[in-house]
């Protein structure tokens, strides 16, 4: 078990992200065996600089048995934009679906609250046991419901993309993530690894999720415009979406 974290990043941030991070955070400790994962060098920590405000990028990373690499990120640039991504990526040898969401506010507030258990299977469905607890949640309770970008065909119908705009839209966002995230370990610590062949196809699953997250181009242009295009592509693909090696 690793001890509480210093106090950081989130304390500045939108309550929605520091509320969730702190959830998550404690679901993880709640169900899960969290060892320490080492990003590459360098990149626990960054500061850049985006239209002169200060980009500021907090990583905590952790990995369990059945997850090859747990990542929760905050993210701040000057007063202006507040950003939190999670994900969880199972190790190939499970069949178990990835955990995804992020949630960006701008100056103070939420402009995109997106959450996923994106399948991983060949035919790309939820299996049974998922379905049926995620099924009773209120997914459909929110005013602005928000377009699924080209690049989603990755996310289930489970996946939740809002513009939450209320402070009630916000709590129902915070219980439905953290529901998910419950259901998820859960569900996890008590699954059994697979065979061989499955495995390989759970890896092609995953490079292709990772491929698709890839193409999102309101990530990769705010890292651009704070430390450049070749770190942007460096950290998209080494650190946010990295294929399993
Ligand atoms: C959208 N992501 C965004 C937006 C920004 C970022 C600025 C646009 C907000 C809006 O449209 O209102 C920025 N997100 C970041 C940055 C990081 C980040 C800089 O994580 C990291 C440093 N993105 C994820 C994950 C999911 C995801 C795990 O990282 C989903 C599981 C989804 N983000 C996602 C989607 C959009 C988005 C679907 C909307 C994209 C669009 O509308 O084109």
């Amino acid at each position: 078990m690793l001890e509480r974290a210093q106090p950081s990043l989130r304390e500045q941030q939108h309550p929605l992200i520091r509320q969730l991070a702190d959830r998550i955070e404690s679901v993880w400790r709640r169900y899960l065996d969290l060892e320490p994962y080492n990003l590459p060098a360098e990149l626990g920590y960054v500061e850049g600089r985006l239209e002169g405000e200060k980009l500021i990028i907090e990583n905590r990373c952790y990995q369990t048995p059945q997850f090859r690499k747990i990542h929760l990120e905050l993210a701040k640039v000057g007063p202006l934009l507040d950003i939190l991504h999670c994900v969880m990526f199972p190790k190939p040898n499970y069949a178990l679906p990835m955990f995804g969401t992020d949630i960006v506010a701008g100056k103070g507030q939420i402009s995109a609250a997106i959450a996923d258990l994106s399948p991983l299977n060949p035919d790309r469905t939820l299996s049974e046991k998922y379905r049926t607890q995620l099924q009773t949640l209120p997914v459909n309770q929110f005013s602005c419901p928000r377009q699924i970008p080209e690049w989603g065909d990755i996310f289930s119908e489970f996946c939740l993309f809002v513009r939450p705009d209320s402070q009630e839209e916000e709590s129902r966002f915070l219980d439905i993530v953290e529901s998910y995230v419950e259901i998820h370990c859960k569900l996890a610590v008590a699954c059994e690894p697979v065979s061989a062949s499955e495995e390989s196809e759970i890896l092609d699953a995953q490079i292709y999720y990772c491929t698709q997250q890839q193409q999102n181009d309101k990530t990769r242009r705010v890292l651009e415009k704070a430390f450049g295009q070749d770190w942007a592509e460096h950290y998209m693909t080494e650190v946010l979406f990295d294929f399993p090696k």
